[in-house]
């Protein structure tokens, strides 16, 4: 009988952990507790890290975990090298699922930037009105543009207020709609907007927003991930567990 470790964040995790309870699958999602409350799951839930890639390649042993799912996000770079490293110490299946990254279509005014520190760097010049939907972890760093009035998404209030003079903060969590980005964007009368490539439908409405409202983009890139085996949907990991299973 497979006993599944989905390592979750994302709304794929959250689909194949729905997807496991549906097919009677034993599995447990686990959280690094970035936020204060997170999303009901049909599964046993684990909250917080494991202690590096020791931690986890111990965690699959006593906990004999069979198959391990990295569906993590694609920016969550340093948990998917500890995936790579504990599955292959305990010998432990991995698959990784996550999305594709986003490609441009008509209508979208992007400029690609490598991280942060680009995205930082690009906003060099006279003030604009920029909207930052890249959650809490990166947003003290474009203190040095303190030139810009920033709109900030995070999904929790933070304890103590960004470090940014100018900026305007709603607390939400995703997935978000195209309707509700446009009708946030124009009403802070946002001129460009600043999105990590996540990929996936969850990010993705500020971008149609964005497109819709011929506003320009800063796109950051996705971090280098190590190899591993990936699939797009929830369907290949199931049937992935049945070969697996079969060893095949
Ligand atoms: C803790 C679990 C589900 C998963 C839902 C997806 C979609 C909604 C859109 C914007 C972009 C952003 C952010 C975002 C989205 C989904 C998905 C996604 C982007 C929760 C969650 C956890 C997190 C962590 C959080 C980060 C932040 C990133 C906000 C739960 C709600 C910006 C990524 O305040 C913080 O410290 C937030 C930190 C990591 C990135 C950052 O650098 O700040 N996600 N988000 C996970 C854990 O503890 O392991 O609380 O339920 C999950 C989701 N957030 O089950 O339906 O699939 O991606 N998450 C980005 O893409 O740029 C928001 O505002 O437009
Ligand atoms: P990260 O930088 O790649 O990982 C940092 C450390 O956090 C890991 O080494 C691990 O700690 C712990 N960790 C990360 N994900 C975990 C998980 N699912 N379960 C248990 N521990 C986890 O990760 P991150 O970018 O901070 O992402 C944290 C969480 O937010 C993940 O669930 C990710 O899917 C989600 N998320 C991140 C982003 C983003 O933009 N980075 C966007 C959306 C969702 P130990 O070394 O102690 O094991």
């Amino acid at each position: 009988m497979p006993h599944l470790l989905i390592l979750g964040g994302t709304s794929e995790a959250s689909a194949l952990a729905a997807a496991c309870a549906a097919h009677g699958v034993a599995a447990t999602l686990s959280y690094a507790g970035r936020t204060k409350a997170p999303a009901a799951q049909p599964v046993a839930v684990r909250i917080g890290g494991f202690g590096g890639v020791a931690g986890l390649t111990e965690h699959l042993r006593r906990e004999r975990v069979t198959h391990l799912v990295d569906a993590t996000h694609p920016f969550a770079a340093q948990m998917s090298g500890h995936a790579v490293a504990a599955a292959a110490a305990a010998a432990v299946p991995l698959l990784a699922l996550t999305r594709p990254a986003w490609v441009a279509q008509a209508g979208d005014r992007w400029t690609h930037v490598p991280d942060i520190a680009g995205a930082v760097a690009a906003l060099d010049g006279p003030a604009r009105r920029v909207m930052l939907a890249l959650g809490r972890m990166h947003v003290d760093a474009f203190a040095a543009q303190p030139q810009h009035h920033y709109l900030l998404r995070f999904v929790d209030r933070p304890d103590r207020p960004p470090a940014l003079p100018q900026h305007d903060l709603v607390v939400d969590r995703g997935p978000f709609t195209p309707a509700a980005d446009r009708a946030l964007i124009a009403r802070h009368g946002i001129d460009l907007v600043v999105a990590k490539n996540a990929g996936g439908s969850g990010a993705a409405a500020k971008l149609a927003a964005a497109r819709d409202l011929a506003l320009p983009v800063l796109l950051i890139d996705r971090p280098m991930l190590p190899a591993r085996a990936e699939v797009h949907d929830v369907a290949a990991v199931l049937t992935w567990l049945g070969h697996a299973e079969r060893g095949v």
